[in-house]
């Protein structure tokens, strides 16, 4: 029997490659020169789309696979896959969550103590002599027993939240309502209210086109000159703009983030902005994760395609 066509989005680690290729017929667009006409010849057979969360799949590639049935996505977050044009035409959606909720918190205060700290600032003072020719460090600021806000408490922002607990520190959080698991932790009912009450601001909300800039300035002016914004979720949910204005006329302490509008590439001034730590969006990036996440995407297109149940179909577009 023919093996299902599956057009794929992004590269995977050879440990997905090599199941991938030996159940399905793996058609790799970003290994071509010409994307459009990659498409021309290849989207008419393809029955599946395997993706990255930052890749998504447009309604211009799901229009050219009229054969389409379900789009996999490595990655919790699906706001790239347009889901409007997948549930016009009941195309399933399937994405990998709880599996590197674990490793995203860990990276988000990760990112937190790091840059209170100065850690990677303090790496370079040694590296670069300052340590003998100007004497200690400045002194950084504290993390624990500070206060953090949670904007978005999900299952990734729940483990971060469980993680700064044993920070000895006062959690607030806002969501669309509160929820029943937190009742150890304050809901605040804006992100603005939110941002007064706390030094550290993680932002782990699951974006969309409600959350679109959700951090915008006036948040950023509540966080303040003492407050942090650390962004593991998607860049959409933070105006670049007004980040770059806070930080650089110091509104605002500090950033970390794992993500950027456009990514790879990203806004060039925030490459000399102050107080910004700026990682390549590997907050899921571990071995561990990766495998889990490479086998729950491998495990969705073998359920579907031999007609069971699937293992994490996204709720939003289930027929
Ligand atoms: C990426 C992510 O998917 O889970 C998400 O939504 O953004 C990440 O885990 C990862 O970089 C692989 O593409």
């Amino acid at each position: 029997m023919d093996k299902p066509v599956i057009l794929q989005m992004g590269e995977y680690p050879a440990w997905d490659e090599t199941p991938l290729n030996a159940r399905f017929d793996m058609r790799r667009i970003f290994d071509a020169t010409d994307a459009d006409a990659f498409l021309a010849e290849h989207a008419p057979y393809a029955r599946g789309i395997a993706t990255r969360g930052e890749l998504g799949a447009s309604r211009a590639v799901i229009d050219a696979c009229p054969k389409l049935e379900i789009v996999s996505v490595y990655g919790v977050g699906y706001d790239a896959v347009d889901l409007d044009a997948c549930r016009a035409r009941g195309i399933q959606v399937t994405n990998t969550p709880d599996v590197l909720s674990g490793d995203v918190a860990d990276f988000a205060v990760a990112m937190m103590l790091a840059q209170s700290r100065g850690i990677v600032a303090g790496d370079g003072w040694v590296r670069n002599g300052d340590w003998t020719k100007r004497g200690a460090m400045p002194l950084q600021r504290r993390a624990f027993g500070r206060r953090a806000g949670i904007l978005g408490l999900g299952r990734i922002g729940f483990e971060i939240a469980k993680r700064l607990s044993g920070f000895d520190m006062k959690i607030s959080y806002t969501d669309v309502a509160p929820k029943h698991y937190a009742q150890d932790w304050t809901f605040v009912a804006t992100p603005e209210e939110l941002a007064t009450q706390c030094d550290f601001l993680f932002v782990a909300a699951a974006a969309s086109r409600e959350t679109r800039h959700i951090v915008n300035g006036d948040v950023l002016a509540a966080l303040g000159p003492d407050g942090m914004l650390i962004n593991v979720s998607r860049a959409s949910n933070v105006d670049e703009d007004a980040l770059i204005a806070a930080l650089s006329d110091g509104t605002l302490g500090a950033a970390a983030l794992d993500v950027f509008e456009g990514e790879p590439a990203l806004d060039e001034r925030f490459l000399s902005v102050p107080n910004i730590m700026l990682q390549p969006h590997q907050a899921s990036g571990t071995v561990e994760t990766r495998k889990a996440m490479g086998a729950l995407l491998r495990a969705n297109l073998e359920a579907h395609f031999s007609g069971k149940p699937l293992i994490s179909p996204v709720s939003e577009v289930a027929p």
